[in-house]
């Protein structure tokens, strides 16, 4: 555990670390409110922090507000170490966010009881981040291939609309249908079809500029939403897309031939706007890319 103790006075200092060194953490020390804010900001925050409260630049009471504020997705454990422990001192501590309070001089016995609490309350809410990391990817992610899912997806293309409407742009919506997917299933196998449907995700989502929307609309079919400055931009995209796919090496056993029919949707969104709208119009594209002999992009 990343441990960070805040005091400017040498004496407490010296006994909090000597204490907590016996516990095995990770130990960083720092003299006043400014060098403990530097570590507080070091990409790993420490877990566990003690602060004095006096010290010269911020105090601890202002760093804890400042650790409440800006720490909200995984939040320090922080302890006030000081001798102004009178009831109306302490109830401030706790109030700018402090977890605990414990009164100089500091008691061995009693830090070792509130160092155990602290220990068994991160791991509490440790347990509670990565479940609920676990469980927003399973939310918003598509298991298989690890684009986004459909739900997700509507959500971002709703995001894209505000931004071509802010930027005057236009949106490219499209449906990507894998041709005769089928067929691939039948003859090599559902298995290897997951692996197609993997690494298409994987190419297509790399000809994509980050903010581009991919997601898996259903089972072989992946919608795709773009800003362009320009309309005549998408025939680029979608070519880029379409040939991506075509000259994929499958990186499995068999060469396995894969193309894509993609149908086009060109609109110049309005506060109107709706997803499904400009879906339905990208599906009867795809439509007439199917009826136009496949491994075609329709607009
Ligand atoms: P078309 O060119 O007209 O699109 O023909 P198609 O065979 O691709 O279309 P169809 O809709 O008949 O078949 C889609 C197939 O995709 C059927 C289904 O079993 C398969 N499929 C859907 N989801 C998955 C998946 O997660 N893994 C695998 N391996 N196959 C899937
Ligand atoms: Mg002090
Ligand atoms: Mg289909
Ligand atoms: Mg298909």
């Amino acid at each position: 555990m990343k441990v960070l103790i805040a005091d400017d006075d040498e004496v407490s200092r010296l006994t909090l670390s000597s204490l907590l060194k016996g516990y095995g953490c990770e130990l960083h020390v720092t003299k006043d409110g400014h060098e403990a804010m530097a570590v507080i900001n070091q990409t790993e925050a420490p877990e566990l922090i003690f602060l004095d409260w006096n010290m010269p630049g911020i105090n601890g009471v202002e760093i804890t507000s400042l650790i409440r504020q800006n720490l909200i997705d995984s939040p320090p454990y922080v302890i006030i170490v000081s001798s102004n422990n009178k009831k109306e001192q302490i109830i401030e501590a706790l109030a700018a966010g402090a977890d605990d309070f414990i009164t100089k001089p500091i008691d061995g016995l009693f830090l070792k009881a509130k160092y155990a609490v602290a220990e068994r309350i991160l791991r509490v809410q440790d347990r509670l981040i990565n479940t609920n990391k676990m469980l927003e990817k399973l939310a918003y992610y598509d298991e298989l291939t690890g684009v986004m899912n459909r739900r997700a997806g509507f959500v971002a293309v709703d995001i894209e609309i505000e931004r071509c409407i802010r930027k005057n742009e236009f949106l490219a919506v499209a449906l990507l249908d894998i041709d005769h997917f089928k067929h691939i299933n039948d003859y090599f196998g559902h298995p290897e079809g997951d692996k197609v449907l993997k690494q298409l995700s994987k190419h297509v989502q790399q000809t994509l500029r980050p903010y581009d929307v991919l997601c898996r609309y259903g089972g072989e079919e992946f919608l795709i939403a773009a800003c362009l400055k320009k309309r005549d931009e998408s025939e680029l995209l979608f070519e880029r897309i379409r040939s991506t796919v075509e000259k994929m090496d499958m990186e499995f056993n068999q060469a396995i031939d894969v193309t894509t029919s993609i149908g086009v949707c060109i609109h110049q969104p309005s506060q109107h706007s709706k997803v499904a709208n400009l879906i339905k119009q990208a599906d009867e594209a795809l439509y007439e890319a199917k009826g136009a002999g496949r491994n075609k992009i329709v607009t």
